[in-house]
């Protein structure tokens, strides 16, 4: 090929190669600067409690804050549907995928597909169970299992180490159910006379939560009840009507202490109903979109980035209330 001609094919080659590219970029959203603008796809549980809403809300508000475009999908707390979302985001080509797992295990192959596409996964608020950590990018939430820790040691605390305590559990397989329920235990251990004599789950949300709890009081069990245990605020709520109900006094017949910290809580608090909420940061929009923004851009995230939360209780509920965020 002589100089010219190779000269000419080159030129002919890179005009194809920028057509091409200009033909891929048409169907790219752009913002107001003309910027291409990033696209997430977030496949969420549902909206079983005050907490989740309060999370959905923090990620639609920071997406829209900084003009990154938001493909949302409730999943209805089915795993089926999370991983039809996750493969429509495939579909999408969105430049990242982010979703909150509604149970740990089940994840590899919907996660390989996504890793093949070459799209950058975000776990949000829950982890997976997965062999290959390469799976995902970075999680981001709470430490669950402290969460448990320190709901015992409130407890260990309030009863002097004595209760028999009832257990509203969380979504069966769900990381915070698993984790929540495991800190509780590591510490009950060193307590022989504290016993969880009912344990079933409630699947985090109210309704559930007051009629498991109704049986447990109608159960033999039931009159000996003295301490509930609930993994979210959300089925303490609905315990506290169950125990009214049947004409005892939630928080003094029997004490409460529940894992969130959302303001119906704190008003159970401060009405005398609920001793105590570990608080667990829902508003994960801000640190997670930190994250998407510095993946886009190709730059370096830590694996894990734990949110930093407190605990509550009665006596500092009525001036914690009015600067609630959720
Ligand atoms: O505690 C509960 C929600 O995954 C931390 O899910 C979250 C939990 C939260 O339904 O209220």
């Amino acid at each position: 090929m002589s100089k010219r001609i190779g000269e000419i094919v080159l030129v002919a080659g890179l005009l194809a190669a920028g057509m091409m590219l200009a033909s891929c970029d048409k169907g790219q959203p752009k913002d107001g600067a003309g910027k291409k603008k990033i696209v997430v796809g977030f496949s969420q549980i549902g909206a079983e409690s005050d907490w989740r809403k309060a999370n959905t809300e923090s990620i639609k508000a920071e997406a829209a804050k900084r003009g990154i475009e938001l493909k949302f999908a409730d999943a209805q707390q089915k795993q089926e549907n999370q991983i039809q979302a996750l493969r429509s985001f495939i579909q999408m080509k969105v430049d990242v995928i982010a979703f909150s797992p509604v149970v740990e295990t089940g994840w590899e192959p919907v996660l390989r597909e996504i890793k093949k596409a070459g799209i950058p996964v975000i776990l949000s608020d829950r982890a997976v169970d997965v062999s290959d950590d390469s799976l995902f990018k970075t999680f981001i939430g709470a430490d669950f299992v402290e969460e448990g820790r320190r709901a015992g040691r409130w407890l260990v605390k309030k009863t002097g180490g004595k209760a028999k305590i009832a257990e509203l559990q969380g979504t069966p397989g769900s990381a915070p159910a698993i984790d929540r329920k495991k800190g509780f235990e590591e510490i009950l251990k060193d307590h022989p006379d504290m016993k969880i004599i009912k344990s079933q789950t409630g699947d985090f949300t109210r309704a559930k939560g007051k009629e498991v709890f109704e049986s447990f009081l109608k159960s033999p069990e039931g009159k000996e009840i003295n301490v509930l245990y609930a993994h979210n605020d959300d089925m303490a709520l609905g315990a506290i009507q169950a125990i009214e109900e049947a004409g005892k006094k939630p928080g003094k017949d029997i004490l409460i202490v529940s894992i969130d910290g959302v303001r119906g809580a704190f008003e159970a608090m401060v009405a005398g109903k609920l001793n105590c909420s570990v608080e667990c940061n829902p508003l994960l929009g801000p640190q997670m979109f930190d994250l998407v923004e510095k993946i886009v851009a190709g730059q370096e995230i830590p694996k894990r980035v734990v949110v930093e939360e407190g605990v509550f209780d009665e006596s500092q509920a009525k001036e914690a209330l009015p600067t609630r965020k959720y």
